[in-house]
């Protein structure tokens, strides 16, 4: 039955972390994946999920099976994050939010059930994006394409390219945007250029789908959440995945969610429903523990305070890193300019690094990044920053 199977490619950073575990360097760096660790290389537990678990210990509940949408103060609370709680489009209730398996289900639920209302549209991702999102989208049958992202030459974006696709592309065309901390660049459009891409966006009546799986890394809750806020200015409906992965370090919790911001409460009903059977036909309903913990923490006005405060720590801690790379690839003796590190934002910097270097790095250092040099800055400490730089002073 199996005879004509093809061997399926790795995932490209995914597939790192396996021949990561398997060095046997002492020194190895895992720059790969998107994971943030804290300054001792571990991976943190929040201080504030910790508490949510303790408070669920003392009364423990039975496991019923959630209602396919998820739990209602999740929900709540996720449109709270995405839109502001005293937003027009949360008190009106014009949000349609499902609860989903981590920001991957948010985008498969709504690949899905758009793949059913607008069946030929074409969807535009940038070049790059996350590898995933082509893969995604193509898995739900649409056809995808890239609008002009990352300008190598010019070390930022080439955003005359990018609003140039989006002028040309065709009414229905489905966009999708990262609401911030660009995965895998590092570089985001500024606000006057947001401005421009939601007048383009508006003029050719084109679908956004806004990727929000850092918000928090950037500059700060609200901060990143400005885009989505542009786009309800504008008076568009669209799309919004969140993931909690990262800002609440669930990463195998699987907490995510989709948010359709829709013209009124009425719509809102009916694609809802529609998004209820895009769950049910993959997988009936989400699990219970992660969205109960981050309910508990948004929802409990200490826990939330000191969630803010830890995510704070984790972006403060990964701009200081940005930081020490540059000073010491600088220190390290490299002639270039590295200063563009800085004005990245996020956990990952294109370090400009050709696959050649990359692979050096990797097989002559243990220092592990992605062929097209992605670095993971917020797996970067004070422990291990010294041999990076020195590391890559020797490849450069
Ligand atoms: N979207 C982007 C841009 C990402 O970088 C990630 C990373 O994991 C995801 C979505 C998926 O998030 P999750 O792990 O919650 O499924
Ligand atoms: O880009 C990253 O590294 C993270 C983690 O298939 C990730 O977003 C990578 C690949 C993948 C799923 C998650």
């Amino acid at each position: 039955m199996f005879t004509a199977v093809e061997m399926a490619p790795r995932d490209p950073i995914l597939g790192l972390n396996e021949q990561f575990a398997a060095d046997t360097n002492p020194l190895k760096v895992n720059l790969g994946v998107g994971v943030y660790y804290d300054d001792n290389g571990k991976l943190p537990l929040l201080q504030c999920v910790q508490a949510a678990e303790q408070n669920m210990m003392k009364a423990p509940s039975a496991r019923g099976y959630l209602p396919i949408d998820g739990i209602v103060a999740y929900d709540n609370a996720v449109k709270g994050l995405v839109f502001g709680p005293e937003s027009e489009p949360v008190t009106s209730g014009r949000v349609a939010t499902i609860q989903a398996i981590g920001g991957t289900g948010g985008l498969k639920v709504g690949a899905d059930f758009l793949k059913k209302l607008n069946p030929n549209a074409t969807v535009l991702i940038s070049d790059p994006s996350w590898e995933n999102h082509r893969a995604l989208f193509t898995n739900a049958g649409f056809t995808v394409e890239s609008y002009p992202y990352y300008d190598a030459a010019q070390r930022g974006i080439n955003f005359d390219g990018m609003l140039a696709a989006l002028n040309a592309a065709p009414a229905g065309t489905i966009v999708v945007l990262h609401a911030c901390c660009h995965n895998p660049t590092g570089y985001d459009i500024t606000p006057a250029q947001w401005d421009l891409v939601v007048a383009a966006v508006k003029a050719k009546g084109l679908v956004p789908f806004l990727d929000m799986a850092y918000q928090g890394f950037g500059y700060g809750l609200k901060e990143d959440g400005a885009a989505v806020a542009k786009f309800v200015d504008a008076g568009l409906t669209f799309f919004v995945s969140t993931s909690f992965s990262k800002s609440f370090s669930l990463y195998g919790e699987r907490v995510g969610a989709l948010s359709v911001l829709c013209e009124n409460k009425e719509e809102a009903g009916r694609v809802l429903s529609q998004l209820k059977i895009a769950i049910r036909t993959n997988y009936s309903n989400p699990p219970i523990h992660g969205g109960a913990v981050v309910a508990a923490v948004l929802g409990t006005p200490e826990l939330r305070a000191l969630w803010e405060k830890e995510l704070g720590e984790m972006r403060v801690r990964i701009k200081a890193m940005r930081q020490k790379l540059v000073d010491g690839l600088k220190a390290a003796g490299v002639k270039e300019d590295m200063s563009f590190i800085t004005t990245q934002i996020g956990m990952f910097s294109y370090s400009g690094l050709t696959k050649d270097q990359m692979v050096r790095l990797r097989n002559e250092f243990g220092v592990y990044g992605t062929d097209t040099g992605r670095m993971c800055v917020a797996a970067l400490n004070s422990k291990n920053i010294d041999y990076v730089c020195a590391s890559i002073a020797k490849v450069i």
